[in-house]
């Protein structure tokens, strides 16, 4: 077995009741226990910002969630503050089973730059590690599922195809938070990126 499950966000804040809910966020939850048995690694992300993270609308004079603004790396839409380090809203759903992860990452934890992917910051070049843990594990398959397809799921199911990996995302185990057609463009892009949906 060569392949890993790598588990994107399910975290508090973007379930139900959370600060950045993805509708029905939780209900991909026991499907996503259940495929951990599947493969040799378990790996899960953890969106973890400090407060007043540059990716905040609330961190900008005049600015409203989901706007999209200029950073330094190119265009960033604004969050609600959501995922801040050590708080509830960050912590991992309760009912996933985080007992059986090999490996937790977390990405987003420097205040200027956000990281929607798994494997770089939004500069598409920061790099988180996660590229040299898997090959060092020789993993070569990667299956994705979490929150949110749209950005973090699909952000990390480019990088690890541009990387070499054969990646599959399974959409029934994961949801979309749809700003302005951005699930309809992330799946095309990931199709396009040579990811099997
Ligand atoms: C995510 C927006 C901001 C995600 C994280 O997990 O998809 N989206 N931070
Ligand atoms: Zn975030």
């Amino acid at each position: 077995m060569t392949s890993a499950l790598l588990v994107i966000d399910i975290q508090n804040d973007f379930c139900p009741g959370g600060a950045l809910a993805v509708p029905e966020g939780d209900r991909i939850v026991p499907r996503i226990n259940a495929m951990m048995a599947e493969h040799r690694a378990v790996i899960l992300t953890q969106d973890w910002h400090p407060a007043g993270h540059r990716s905040f609308a609330s961190s900008h004079a005049d600015r409203l969630p989901y706007e999209m603004i200029e950073m330094p790396y190119g265009p960033q839409v604004l969050w609600p503050d959501h995922c801040v380090q050590g708080t509830k809203g960050a912590e991992f759903h309760p009912e996933l089973d985080m007992d059986r992860a090999d490996m937790i990452i977390r990405k987003g934890f420097r205040p200027e730059i956000d990281s929607y992917s798994a494997f770089f910051e939004n500069d598409r070049k920061t790099p988180t590690g996660l590229e040299g843990y898997l090959r060092t594990r020789g993993i070569r398959d990667l299956t994705l599922a979490g929150l949110a397809t749209d950005f973090c799921v699909h952000y990390s199911a480019v990088d690890a195809a541009r990387l070499g990996f054969s990646v599959t995302v399974c959409t029934e185990a994961s949801g979309a938070i749809d700003l302005d057609g951005s699930l309809a463009a992330a799946l095309a892009a990931m199709k396009e990126a040579g990811v099997r949906l």
